[in-house]
């Protein structure tokens, strides 16, 4: 052990604190190796979201200008009908699953936090300082996200910012940290076969021969003072592994739906179908949204504006127009799904066609209800021209009930369940 400079103070700063045998650069590098392809899972499935929920349009968008981070956004298709659902469930699914790994490699490095002296060399500073970022980051977006896909986001501030931000500050971090310790993980990965740690019971666990860090000459992560191992590594691994599997059977229910959400028991919007004939489930009720019975109506009218001249249209209006049926989910950006619902309604082309504007390449949806995030929102060219885009009448064979959008609703494939407004009023489509 190099000797230091001064003394640092009794407790954790001390090298003789930390004495769990298992710390070392193998355990260390092996959470790291998931941790860094979950997170450009994350990452990549994240942007994704951002694209779907902003088509290019800045309207979607409470960040009035995307600025440079707006610079990958594209068109965000109609087809596969699923894939929202897809990319989604899987960033709101693995997020969860990889809390007990990021947890675990936290447990891994926490003595490197108290090394002694706390700043030694300006490499060390700049690291020190990128990993205030890159911890903080990680724990930011974990809690935000974690937060916004329970019933009340409790954070201060727009989720929808905060996790776009947080993520572009917690990826500057993370490249700089893998550019620095990927050649050491995999170096210290080499050290033991997972095989062979696989096949080590608790009394043949030897501790990581000591080692000293490269970016500061300083400690590394081995014990200078191991006690004896109460566990082995193939123990941790299996703790692991084993809350990480817990966590997926207790939540993928929530995206896969059908039979598999009985079993979501930590899914937090699954568990209630809601009442009334259409038998899946409601994320905002009627009466959250201040919608009453009196303003669905029959004084209630659908309005197409944006051509030569408006139209007004009632429900019986609607419902004499040809109908089509399309089997679509949907798919909520906390990462929960309707799975597949037989929708029946107008093709939002057939009213564009009505409304005097051929081939909209917006269209603007207004809800009945006032205020809210929700209330409005706005398709682009994709979802409007689908074959399966409907204002829809009726679901699952029966009127939409007031709790899912009666008189009518929005439902578009392969978007984010918040497109699909509900309680319509008026349809503005922009040639
Ligand atoms: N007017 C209005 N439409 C809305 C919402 C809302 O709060 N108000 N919530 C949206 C969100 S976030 C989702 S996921 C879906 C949920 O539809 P459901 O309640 O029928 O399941 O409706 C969307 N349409
Ligand atoms: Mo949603």
């Amino acid at each position: 052990v190099k000797l230091l400079p001064t003394t640092p103070p009794p407790g954790p700063f001390r090298p003789g604190f930390w004495r769990s045998p298992l710390r070392g650069p193998w355990l260390t590098a092996l959470f790291g190796l998931i941790l860094l392809v979950g997170v450009l899972v994350m990452f990549l499935t994240g942007l994704l979201s951002y694209a779907a929920y902003d088509p290019k349009l800045g309207t979607n968008d409470p960040t009035a200008s995307h600025g440079l981070l707006g610079f990958y956004l594209f068109n965000w298709p109609a087809h596969p009908v699923w894939l929202y659902r897809f990319t989604q469930g899987l960033h709101v699914t693995l997020g969860l699953v990889l809390v007990p790994v990021l947890l675990a490699k936290l447990w891994s490095v926490i003595p490197r936090l108290f090394s002694w002296p706390p700043i030694k060399t300006p490499a060390q500073a700049i690291e020190r300082l990128s990993l205030l970022l890159l911890v903080g980051g990680a724990v930011f977006e974990f809690v935000t996200g974690i937060m916004n896909i329970q019933y009340d986001y409790a954070f201060p501030g727009s989720f929808y910012r905060l996790h776009l931000y947080g993520a572009w500050v917690f990826m500057a971090a993370f490249v700089a940290h893998v550019a620095m310790r990927f050649p050491l993980m995999v170096r210290s990965l080499r050290k033991r076969r997972l095989r062979d740690v696989l096949a080590t019971d608790v009394e043949h666990t030897e501790p990581d021969p000591i080692d000293v860090d490269h970016v500061d000459d300083g400690p590394g992560l081995v014990a200078a003072n191991p006690a004896r191992p109460t566990m082995s590594r193939r123990g941790v691994i299996g703790l692991v592994a084993g809350a990480s599997v817990t966590t997926l059977v207790v939540t993928v229910g929530q995206s896969l739906a059908g039979p598999a959400r009985d079993v979501a028991l930590l899914a937090p919007r699954d568990r209630s179908p809601g009442s009334g004939p259409n038998g899946f489930q409601i994320n905002k009720t009627a009466r959250v949204a201040r919608i009453t019975p009196a303003m669905a109506g029959p004084a209630w009218r659908l309005h197409l504006t944006g051509g030569a001249e408006p139209v007004a249209l009632s429900r019986s209006q609607l419902l004499a127009l040809p109908q089509r049926e399309a089997s679509l989910p949907i798919a909520c950006v906390e990462g929960w799904s309707s799975g597949n619902q037989v929708w029946s309604g107008v093709p939002l082309a057939a009213l564009a066609a009505m409304a005097g504007v051929a081939q909209p390449a917006l269209l603007h949806v207004q809800s009945l209800q006032q205020g809210g995030e929700f209330s409005q929102v706005t398709l682009g060219r994709n979802q409007v021209g689908a074959d399966e885009a409907l204002l829809a009448l009726r679901v699952n064979g029966a009127d939409l009930s007031l709790d899912h959008g009666y008189p009518a609703r929005i439902i578009v494939p392969a978007a984010p369940g918040v497109h699909n407004t509900k309680w319509v009023s008026t349809l503005t489509f922009t040639p």
